[in-house]
C-alpha cells in the first residue's frame, strides 16, 4: 500500500466534467444538474480493499474493488453502462482501466500535497477533480 487514501473529502474543483459527461453519453437535463454539484467522497483502504463512496445531493456512488483483481462495473446513476474495471498502482497513484464500449474509459486518484486529485477519462476527454479533506 504505497499511500493512504482514507478519508472524507470534498470537491473543490472540476474541470471539464461536461465535456466527460458529453463523452459517456449523458443528457443535457442530467448534465445540467451534475454539473453544478460538489460531490463528496468517503474512501476506505484496508490492505488491498478498497471502497469508494461518492455521495452528492442529486445521487451517489459506490464502488469496492480489490487492487489487483478486475471486477464487473455497473456505472449505476452514471452512464449505466457496464465494464470490466480493474485497478492498479502506478507508483503513488491508483489507475483503473476501465473496458468496454467506450474507449480510453479509466481514472486516477493520487495525492498532490493536502488535495486528492482525480483525473476521470472517456474518449478524448479529461476531466480533472480536485478535493479536500473534511
Ligand atoms: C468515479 O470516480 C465517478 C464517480 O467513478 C462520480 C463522478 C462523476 C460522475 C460520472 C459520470 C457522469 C454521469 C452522470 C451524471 C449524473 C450524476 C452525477 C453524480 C455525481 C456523484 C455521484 C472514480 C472513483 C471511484 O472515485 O468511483
Amino acid at each position: 500500500m504505497p499511500v493512504d487514501f482514507s478519508g472524507t473529502w470534498n470537491l473543490v474543483s472540476n474541470d471539464n466534467f461536461e465535456g466527460y459527461m458529453v463523452a459517456l453519453g449523458i443528457d443535457f437535463a442530467t448534465r445540467k444538474l451534475a454539473k453544478v454539484l460538489k460531490p463528496q467522497k468517503v474512501i476506505k483502504q484496508d490492505g488491498d480493499m478498497v471502497s469508494i463512496h461518492t455521495t452528492s445531493t442529486f445521487r451517489d456512488y459506490m464502488l469496492q474493488f480489490k487492487i489487483g483483481e478486475e471486477f464487473e462495473e455497473d456505472n449505476k446513476g452514471l452512464d449505466n453502462r457496464k465494464c470490466k474495471s480493474l485497478v492498479t498502482w502506478d507508483n503513488d497513484k491508483l489507475v483503473c482501466v476501465q473496458t468496454g464500449e467506450k474507449k480510453n474509459r479509466g481514472w486516477t486518484h493520487w495525492l498532490e500535497g493536502d488535495d486528492l486529485h482525480l483525473e476521470l477519462r472517456c474518449e478524448n476527454q479529461v476531466c480533472r477533480q480536485v478535493f479536500k479533506r473534511a
